[in-house]
């Protein structure tokens, strides 16, 4: 039987980054082997395979330096793009790794008049984001970081980088911007050692911010991988605790440079574990695909990628929800006890002197139980073979 992929919907929210459609190839030992991509162009063709959203650094769309008239040109024509496709702007971000003014790092640089300038870089593309109707601003610090342990304090740049998101959270509000901001960790590349490196230690970071309510994280799935954890566990951690504002789906194949393959083409069962996390944990904003399409093709195979995406989304989807809605799985699920985590371990009134009091278990006894894990997994890879 052949699954049918079903046809991309805006329900859907399918987006994709101009940079990364719009990537021109370039590598640390290669020139670009594609041209430069209009933006607008880029919006007609991903409305064509079924996109809903589009979102930008500001560099992608507006060149750096670029003077205040060319960068009012270039919104307006930018904006009559999205009229005509129907696209939505779902989040925008800002660019402070390119130019060699942050090659140090942006908003945790050791040179305080280039923090500065990062600050003014960002609530200026904020501004623009705001009028443009997204909602979620995405904080990628790929350049905060170091190569060296004594190159910059670890705590110091940590106090800096609040400092940062303390000022950005109070512009929004002073500016009655709706905008929240996801933090999309890293661990290394470009820098040695990038700060905040996992979704974990992103998430008690912004614990300590001034308007933590602000500010939630926007998990890469190649990025977990690179730094060997799981990201489908990484992704129900944040959706438990309320902070998956937004999403980068694509692939990777274990901890090596940042690949960025289209969704689907890397680690298959750990896509496949993201998309049943997302389904389970009712995550309904934007499905982003952060991907670069590889510099060995042409535009057509920068579509035929960038398509992929999209349907290796509903595959892993259709899989998904056949996987749970399978009357074996569901007995398999049982056999393995998963409901009975859902069970609070102590029952109602009970407290740790009734804990103390109550019969003793037998370990020996319990510890002769199987766990039924492997017959449940065997059903999973079934349903993701395509013989179930
Ligand atoms: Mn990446």
């Amino acid at each position: 039987m052949t699954l049918q992929i079903p046809a991309p919907t805006p329900a859907d929210k399918f987006s994709f980054g101009l940079w990364t459609v719009g990537w021109q190839g370039r590598d640390p030992f290669g020139e670009a082997t594609r041209a430069e991509m209009d933006p607008v162009h880029a919006l007609t063709k991903l409305a064509e395979i079924g996109s809903y959203g589009v979102n930008f650094h500001d560099d992608d769309l507006i060149p750096f330096g670029s003077d205040d008239a060319t960068r009012a040109a270039i919104v307006e024509r930018f904006k009559k793009g999205l009229a005509e496709t129907g696209l939505v702007v779902t989040t925008a971000t800002t660019n402070l790794f390119t130019h060699p003014v942050f090659k140090s790092g942006a908003l945790t640089n050791n040179d305080r008049e280039i923090r500065r300038f990062a600050l003014r870089k960002v609530m200026r593309n904020i501004d623009l984001a705001a009028e443009l109707g997204a909602q979620v601003y995405v904080c990628w610090g790929g350049r905060e970081g170091a190569e060296y342990g004594a190159s910059q304090g670890i705590a110091e740049a940590l106090d800096r980088y609040q400092e940062a998101f303390n000022l950005l959270g109070e512009y929004v509000t002073a500016s009655g911007y709706d905008l929240r901001f996801a933090i999309e960790p890293k661990p290394n590349e470009p820098r040695g050692d990038i700060l905040l490196p996992t979704i974990g230690h992103a998430l008690a970071f912004i614990e300590t911010l001034d308007r933590p309510e602000l500010v939630g994280v926007n998990p890469e799935i190649g990025h977990e991988e690179m730094a060997g954890v799981n990201a489908a566990a990484g992704y129900a951690q944040a959706l438990w605790q309320g902070k998956l504002f937004h999403i980068d789906l694509n692939g990777q194949n274990g901890p090596r440079y940042d690949q960025d393959l289209r969704f689907g083409a890397g680690n298959v069962r750990g896509a496949f574990w993201v998309v049943d996390t997302l389904l389970a944990g009712g995550y309904d904003g934007p499905v982003h695909f952060d991907f670069k399409p590889a510099r060995t093709e042409g535009e057509d195979g920068v579509w035929a990628s960038a398509k992929a995406c999209i349907d290796n989304y509903l595959i892993l989807r259709e899989k998904a929800k056949s996987f749970r809605a399978d009357p074996e799985v569901q007995a398999a699920l049982e056999a393995a006890k998963v409901p009975e985590l859902a069970v609070p371990t102590l029952a109602e009134g009970e407290g740790w002197r009734e804990l103390l009091d109550a019969a003793p278990e037998d370990p020996e006894a319990l510890a002769q139980r199987g766990g039924a894990f492997e017959a449940l997994d065997q059903l999973a890879l079934e349903h993701l073979y395509g013989v179930r």
